[in-house]
């Protein structure tokens, strides 16, 4: 009944969740990049709150400050970075992704739970190829309800520019719903 309860609760979030269209007056996908498009949070104290998943947002990080770096695996990136922030209501699997939409720059992509200190939660440098060279992903990642985490879209090296960020997930529902929950959380501890 617990699960049943969070699974009502989940959808009755989602409804009015879905995505404004985000994209900027003026602003055609595929054009150079539009500086000065700030539509993430600049730090963890200021992160943009994601109500519900599905959640999808495009921007631009150049105008943004270098608060936070990790290593995986590489170091000493002093790029801006932005940040978003999810608190799950269920236990659950979600997908981050970088490649799509407009990204064009070399990403780095990671989780704090919590506390915006190391270790990271998770955290990806380069996973895509084709058209997103060096862009980076997070699939899967295992969220537990009862705490939060904040989702930081950074560069390699001091490299900023456009980003889309996607994110899907069965979050919501118990691992006994989910046939590969256990073993996919036995990866992360
Ligand atoms: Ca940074
Ligand atoms: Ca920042
Ligand atoms: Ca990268």
């Amino acid at each position: 009944m617990r699960f049943a309860t969070l699974l009502v609760l989940c959808a009755v979030m989602a409804v009015g969740a879905n995505a404004d269209d985000k994209w900027p007056a003026g602003y055609v996908p595929g054009t150079p990049e539009y500086s000065g498009y700030r539509v993430g949070g600049e730090d963890c104290e200021n992160a943009v709150v994601i109500a519900a998943l599905p959640y999808t947002d495009t921007g631009n990080t150049c105008s943004f400050l270098h608060d936070y770096d990790e290593v995986c695996f590489y170091s000493g990136s002093l790029s801006p970075d932005v940040v978003y922030q999810y608190t799950p209501c269920g236990d659950g699997i979600v997908y981050m992704t970088l490649c799509t939409g407009i990204t064009d720059y070399d990403t780095k992509l990671y989780v704090y739970q919590d506390e915006c200190v190391p270790p990271f939660f998770a955290c990806n440098d380069d996973e895509c190829s084709g058209g997103f060279m060096f862009v980076s992903e997070l699939m899967p990642v295992v969220l537990e309800l009862g705490h939060t985490y904040y989702i930081i879209v950074d560069g390699y090296g001091s490299d900023c520019g456009n980003y889309t960020i996607d994110i899907t997930g069965d979050e919501g529902g118990s691992p006994a719903d989910s046939p590969t929950w256990g073993s996919i959380k036995a990866l992360f501890k």
